[in-house]
């Protein structure tokens, strides 16, 4: 098992505004981040903004600004939007920053110096969204950007190159000595037909018509292309070829740190061939995997900004509260696959899972202990004459184990559904030991075993998803009398609840109107 965890987001242009899309990447990334926490690792969890290009340039000049001020203020807004998520982040790189350009000038100088750079003219089918150039084949006979599908068009200018074809091999030798480099596989082998097979050029990495962007410092008429700037940022942001490189050494070149890269799938082809080449030509360690999730849609088809279809996080946030927002992204769409965002599986998920589930659970229970025991947990026990009692113990044990295993695997969502069993299981159990029954016998051990059983239920619920419930978490703990405080190896402690009191406050997860709150998303939608 490593013992350090490096996770990164894709740093996202601050072209406009981000929408749930966005959102969705980056908490799932904070809901591993937080799980590595959870474990005790050296953790590091890195978000940013990818500044430069002519795409930015156009839009500051569209708002009367310069790109720096036009940046400037988008970013305030990603850094509210990750506030608003409770998105755990240990820093934020912009690839304006200085430490940030220098490093990357640095590593172009480099790149130049080895030879892995030279400098040639470049013709070929220019995509603006893009800013990527495609050979004949890539644009086919209708000349459209392979990527985005938009038009293309002929374009030369002169313009400095990366070798492709020195680390061909090597990087073909990658993919099969490391099946997991690229999950889920089937984007590798997308890459390989689409990409590697068709014969892959060598990569044009400097543009001279525009400005905004890293100058070449041996040649400051070329801006280095906005790719090439931008991946540099996860080993960047760490310290490279900077003066204080030692959280470089820390999660970079650590072999017991763990390095994922969280993506989507519109940016594989930068970060499986490119990326792993760069880091060749640097002499430098790969990361340990790059997963790509798939994509949140809405019933029209892919978000995006340049379609106009795209979900605002913050009023869902300000109504429905950051925890709600949080589990429905990453319980409803599986990791890894496209989903689809529709406000009635919003609501559905948020009565299912958090109201009628956990939320019932933790009230049943809760309105027992006051009213059996005074407001006292009783001490843990288990009766060997009721056999749902080993059973729940049994899930319990197994749930915790898969919940790791799905994490550790960046399983994101199926480790959700392992924990919320646990509570479908409590909720079950109430119905099959009758506590009501039970508390009207003479013997109490048997109600003990029950209640005790139930409250031990929901701290291990509360404590595994508390990676994803970044407040309720606390507030079930609270209520269940502790402190709120979080800590994972006393998950299979079963005495932790013994003899405390409970606090019963208000219902966490109150139940929503279906009708009414679906009319209310429907109307921020159209907004
Ligand atoms: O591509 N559903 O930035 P970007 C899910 N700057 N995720 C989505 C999404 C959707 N509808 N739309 C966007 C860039 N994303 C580059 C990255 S990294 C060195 C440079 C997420 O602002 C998804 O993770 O276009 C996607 O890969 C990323 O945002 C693209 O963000």
């Amino acid at each position: 098992m490593k013992k350090a965890f490096y996770i990164t987001t894709p740093i996202y242009y601050p072209s406009a505004k981000l929408h749930i899309g966005h959102a969705y990447c980056t908490t799932l990334c904070d809901i591993l981040a937080r799980y590595h926490r959870l474990k005790k690792e050296d953790t590091f969890f890195l978000t940013g903004s990818d500044e430069h290009g002519m795409k930015i340039e156009k839009n500051a000049l569209a708002n009367n600004k310069t790109p720096k001020e036009f940046v400037d203020e988008i970013v305030v807004s990603f850094k509210q939007l990750w506030k608003a998520l409770d998105i755990s982040n240990d820093d934020y790189i912009r690839t304006t920053d200085k430490r940030h350009v220098e490093t990357v000038q640095k590593i172009f100088s480099k790149f130049l110096e080895n030879g892995d750079i030279y400098l040639g003219e470049y013709e070929g089918w220019y995509c603006k969204e893009c800013e990527a150039f495609w050979t004949d084949i890539q644009v086919g006979e209708e000349h459209l950007c392979p990527d985005c599908h938009r038009p293309v068009n002929k374009a030369k200018e002169e313009a400095y190159f990366f070798k492709t074809s020195k680390y061909l091999n090597r990087l073909l030798k990658l993919y099969e000595d490391n099946p997991k480099f690229i999950i889920p596989e089937s984007r590798k082998n997308e890459m390989i037909n689409t990409f590697i097979k068709p014969g892959l050029e060598d990569l044009c990495v400097s543009r001279t018509s525009f400005t905004w962007g890293i100058p070449v410092k041996e040649n400051p008429k070329h801006v280095i292309y906005v790719w090439l700037d931008a991946l540099v940022n996860y080993i960047s942001a760490l310290g490279y070829l900077q003066e204080d490189d030692s959280k470089f050494k820390k999660f970079w070149l650590n072999e017991n740190c763990e390095k994922v890269h969280i993506l989507g799938a519109d940016i594989t082809r930068f970060h499986s061939i490119y990326w792993p080449m760069f880091l060749m030509a640097l002499d430098l360690p790969f990361p340990d995997r790059e997963f790509v999730h798939g994509l949140l849609m809405t019933k029209d088809g892919k978000m995006s900004k340049s379609k106009g279809n795209t979900i605002d996080p913050y009023p869902l946030i300000e109504r429905y509260g950051v925890d709600c927002v949080r589990y429905y992204l990453a319980r409803e769409i599986n990791f890894g696959s496209d989903g689809q965002f529709t406000p009635e599986q919003f609501v559905e998920r948020i009565n299912m899972d958090l109201a009628n589930n956990i939320g019932n659970l933790l009230n049943r229970t809760l309105s027992m202990i006051n009213k059996y025991f005074d407001g006292i947990i009783p001490e843990f026990v288990t009766n060997i004459n009721n056999p749902y009692d080993s059973d729940l113990d049994d899930t319990i044990k197994s749930c915790i184990a898969l919940y790791q295993s799905c994490l550790d695997d960046l399983r994101v969502t199926d480790g959700i559904i392992a924990a919320t069993k646990i509570s479908a299981r409590a909720n079950k159990y109430i119905d099959e030991t009758t506590p009501w029954v039970l508390a009207k016998q003479e013997d109490k051990q048997p109600l003990k075993s029950v209640i005790s059983h139930l409250a031990y239920s929901i701290y291990v619920t509360a404590i595994l998803l508390s990676v994803v419930l970044t407040r309720k978490s606390k507030d079930i703990l609270l209520q269940l009398g502790l402190d709120g405080s979080v800590d994972f190896e006393t998950i299979n402690n079963q005495h932790i609840l013994d003899n405390v009191k409970i606090n019963k406050g208000e219902p966490i997860f109150p139940r929503l109107d279906e009708a009414k709150e679906v009319e209310e998303i429907v109307n921020m939608m159209k907004k």
